[in-house]
C-alpha cells in the first residue's frame, strides 16, 4: 500500500489510543470549604461530567495520610428537619453524558482526621478511582465559603 496510507493509518490508530487513554470524566470547579482552626473534617465540592457513552462510577477517593487519615464520599440527607451525613457506599454512578454536582447541602467528599486545618488557598490533591479503571488526581482549592455551608456537619 502507498506510504502516505500507511502514515495517515499508524495516524489514526495513535490518535484512537490516546483517545482512549484520556478520562471520560471531567471535574470541574473542585474546592474544600475551609473549616475552623480545630476542624478535624473538612467538604469537598465538584461537578462530575461523564463525556463517554456508557455509566461510570467514582468509586472511591483517597488522600495523602499527610493532609487526612481517611477520605470518603458523602451526600447529606434531611431527617426529621436536621442536616444529616451518609456515606455512599456503592460510589457515585454517572450515566452516559451525565453531570453530577457535588455542593454543601448534597454530595461532597470528606476529609476525615484531619492533620491540620485547611487554609484558604492550599491545594490539596485528591486521587479519584473510577470504575473504568482510570484514576485521576484532583487538585483541590480551599476556599472560605461565604455562607458557611460547608461548616454544619453533624456526626
Ligand atoms: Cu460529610
Amino acid at each position: 500500500m502507498p506510504v502516505i496510507f500507511r502514515v495517515v493509518m499508524l495516524c489514526m490508530l495513535l490518535l484512537g489510543s490516546c483517545a482512549q487513554a484520556a478520562s471520560d470524566i471531567i471535574v470541574d470547579n473542585p474546592y474544600f470549604a475551609a473549616g475552623f482552626a480545630m476542624s478535624s473534617t473538612a467538604a469537598g465540592y465538584m461537578t462530575l461530567s461523564n463525556h463517554s457513552d456508557k455509566p461510570v462510577t467514582l468509586v472511591r477517593i483517597t488522600v495523602n495520610n499527610h493532609v487526612a487519615s481517611k477520605a470518603t464520599l458523602h451526600t447529606s440527607v434531611m431527617e426529621n428537619g436536621m442536616a444529616k451525613m451518609r456515606a455512599l457506599a456503592d460510589g457515585v454512578t454517572l450515566a452516559a453524558g451525565e453531570q453530577v454536582r457535588f455542593s454543601p447541602g448534597g454530595k461532597h467528599i470528606m476529609l476525615h482526621g484531619l492533620q491540620k486545618a485547611l487554609t484558604v488557598g492550599t491545594v490539596v490533591p485528591v486521587t479519584f478511582y473510577f470504575s473504568d479503571i482510570n484514576t485521576q488526581q484532583i487538585n483541590f482549592t480551599v476556599k472560605q465559603l461565604d455562607n458557611g455551608a460547608g461548616r454544619h456537619h453533624h456526626h
